[in-house]
Formats: structure tokens, C-alpha cells, sequence
């Protein structure tokens, strides 16, 4: 799962990329894509490994990718804006960073000092990028389409999406909502489309305004969170240890990092199901309304194809059992069969035979 990291110049994405992934910041600023694998911090999994004490401790995790931002202001703004989405259309989804501090030092996009307003406008953005590709890919289709080409069937189905999608793109609804069956899912998704993609709002506030932060929802936003960029940055280049009594001073109850990790994890539906053992602890992301049979294919398709049973155990009743034999003999194990949903925290040992 990947998420990209876009905003108005200057609202401090890569400040934000450095406060998560721990990488120091490049001082030069020099405006380049980058990416980090970040790992998702789960108390399960740290009971886990202290029972265990596995080999092996492997955690989910996430990518993100710090995308500079473009002015849309200058007159080749909004051509570049699109060049930087090829990147963004790769994604799972988009964290939205807006600036919210003062500081006289740094240049105010626009003049302003707005979250509210960068966010209507990035939005807006992104439909005009949308519409920007249903409009070449109808011309495209209207053009194969006069054809008797064994494909014709197919792509005037997919024409009559993309008018669709053009009518909502039109009215400022994102393509997601002219989507009406799986067919039509699949081409949106090859497509990438950019207000398909979940959007997570973060509010860059100033260090004083971090009790109050000026909060706002926005109705494209699956989640919106408020931090303070750059001081979760420096306290992120700490010693470990060190870090709790700063942010508590601050009055940051979790950091940047395990927050805005667990609102991309809720808000692209995602869930960890957990293994473990004595060569490894390990958590798995699928996504919710996952079945165990599924699940089973994640780690390999021969428990998928040879699946039996899941033995699953709530991580809440092992913790509570104290172990794995507790757990048992209190009758928290399950036996659970292919179509058993998978719920977030599950234990499973797939039992299985090829
Ligand atoms: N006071 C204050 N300054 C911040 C904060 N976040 C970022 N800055 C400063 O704002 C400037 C821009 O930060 P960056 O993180 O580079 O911003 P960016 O969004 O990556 O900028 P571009 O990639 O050029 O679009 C830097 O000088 C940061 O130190 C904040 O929360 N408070
Ligand atoms: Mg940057």
C-alpha cells in the first residue's frame, strides 16, 4: 500500500516525510520524489514477540511518497501539477498536507494562510486531472469505435462509462460514484483515477496551536488529522527513549508518525490479521471483509489451495489467557472455515494440506 504525499508549496510534506519515516531532513530542499517503507507500530505484535521471542519480528507496513509541490498559481502551474499526478495515480491513496502555521520565514502560497481553501482548490485539481483523461480517452473511443474491430463490444461499453464519469467529473463528483459493476471498477482502477483514491487531510499547525488546532472536515476527505509537522520532525531525530517526555511536554499524547499511519490504515480499510511462532511474529494487511481462506493466500498459495480450518484466536483473549495453552484451555480457539471473515487482531494458524 502506498500513499502519496501532495500539498501547496512550502506546507511541509517533506517535513511531514521526514516526522514519519525518521529520515533527517534534506537541507538543501531540493524539490524530488521520494519514497520510504514505514513500518506500522502495533502494541499486538510487541506482546506477541515477548511471548515468543521469535527469529524473526516483522511488522506491517506502509510506503509514502513525498511528491513536491507545485505552485498552481504560476502560469505553467497547473501542466505540472498533472506531471507530478503520473506518480500520484500509482498510489492507494493521498495524504492532503495544508499549511495552517505562521512563520514569517516561510513564503505563504497564494498569500494566504488558508487549509480550508488549499484544500477546495487541491481537490478541484484533481478532477481536472480526471476530467483531463476522460476527455482524451472519449475522443480515443469515439474515433476505435466507428470500427468493426473484435474489441468494439467492449469499448463501447467502456465509452459509455467514460461518458458517465465525464457527466460526475462535470458535476464535481468523483468517478467512483458513475461506477456501476466490476467491469467498469476495473477500468477505473487501470486508469488510476485520482478522486477514486482515498483522501487524508492533514493540518500543519503551529507548535502553540497544537491543543487547538484549527480543525475542519472537508466532505471528499476520508480522514482528517492535525499535527505539527516540524517539531514531530526534530523530536522524530531523538534518541527513542528520549521522545516520550517531549511530546508529552507539547502535549502530544502519539506522534505524528503512529497516528497518521493508523488513519491511512482505517481509512483505505485496511486490518492486520497476526502469526506467530518461534521462528516469527508477524502481522498481515488485508482488507476488511477478508476471508480466511483468502487470508490464508497471503502468506502462500498452497494454504490457500490446501486450506482445512483457520485456528484463530482474538488477540484481546490470548492477552487476556496470558498465552497460546491459556487461551485453549479457557476455549478462545477457534476452528474457523473458509468463509469466515477475518477480523482485525485474529490469530490464525491455518491448518492446511497439499
Ligand atoms: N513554523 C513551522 N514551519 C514549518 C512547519 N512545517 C514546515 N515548516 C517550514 O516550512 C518550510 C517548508 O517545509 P517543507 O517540508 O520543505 O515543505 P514542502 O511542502 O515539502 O515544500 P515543497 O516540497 O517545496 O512544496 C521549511 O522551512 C520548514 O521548516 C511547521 O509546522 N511550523
Ligand atoms: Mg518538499
Amino acid at each position: 500500500m502506498k500513499f502519496a504525499i501532495i500539498g501547496p508549496p512550502q506546507s511541509g510534506k517533506s517535513t511531514l516525510f521526514a516526522a514519519i519515516t525518521g529520515q533527517a531532513i534534506d537541507p538543501s530542499h531540493a524539490p524530488a520524489e521520494r519514497l520510504a517503507t514505514v513500518l506500522v507500530p502495533d502494541d499486538r505484535l510487541d506482546f506477541l514477540a515477548a511471548l515468543y521471542k521469535p527469529k524473526k519480528y516483522t511488522p506491517a507496513h506502509l510506503e509514502f511518497v513525498d511528491i513536491p509541490g507545485v505552485s498552481l498559481a504560476e502560469p505553467n502551474g497547473p501542466k505540472e501539477f498533472r506531471r507530478t499526478m503520473d506518480t500520484v495515480r500509482r498510489c492507494d491513496g493521498i495524504v492532503m498536507v495544508v499549511r495552517a502555521f505562521e512563520s514569517d520565514s516561510v513564503v505563504k502560497y497564494r498569500n494566504r494562510i488558508d487549509p480550508k481553501a488549499d484544500v477546495d482548490e487541491l481537490h478541484a485539481e484533481l478532477i481536472f486531472a480526471d476530467l483531463e483523461q476522460v476527455v482524451a480517452r472519449i475522443e480515443k473511443l469515439e474515433k476505435s469505435t466507428q470500427k468493426p474491430t473484435k474489441t468494439r463490444d467492449a469499448e463501447l461499453r467502456e465509452l459509455a462509462f467514460m461518458r458517465r464519469a465525464h457527466e460526475a467529473l462535470e458535476k464535481e463528483s468523483p468517478v467512483a460514484s458513475a461506477i456501476h459493476n466490476d467491469e467498469e471498477r476495473g477500468i477505473a482502477t487501470s486508469f488510476g483515477f485520482l478522486t477514486q483514491k482515498p483522501v487524508i487531510v492533514v493540518i500543519n499547525v503551529g507548535e502553540g496551536d497544537i491543543a487547538k488546532p484549527p480543525f475542519f472536515t472537508h466532505e471528499h476527505a476520508r480522514a482528517t488529522t492535525a499535527l505539527a509537522a516540524e517539531i514531530e520532525a526534530e523530536i522524530s531525530q531523538l534518541d527513542e527513549k528520549d521522545r516520550p517526555a517531549f511530546l508529552a511536554d507539547l502535549g502530544i499524547t502519539e506522534p505524528a508518525r503512529t497516528r497518521l499511519i493508523r488513519t491511512c490504515y482505517d481509512a483505505v480499510g485496511l486490518i492486520s490479521f497476526l502469526t506467530c511462532g518461534e521462528d516469527e511474529v508477524r502481522a498481515w494487511t488485508i482488507a476488511k471483509g477478508t476471508t480466511a481462506v483468502d487470508a490464508a493466500g497471503k502468506i502462500h498459495s498452497d494454504i490457500q489451495r490446501g486450506f482445512i480450518r483457520a485456528e484463530t484466536v482474538a488477540f484481546v483473549d490470548l492477552k487476556a489467557a496470558g498465552d497460546m495453552r491459556g487461551a485453549k484451555s479457557a476455549n478462545k480457539v477457534r476452528l474457523e472455515p473458509k468463509h469466515y471473515v477475518v477480523q482485525d487482531g485474529d490469530i490464525i494458524n491455518f491448518r492446511f494440506n497439499v
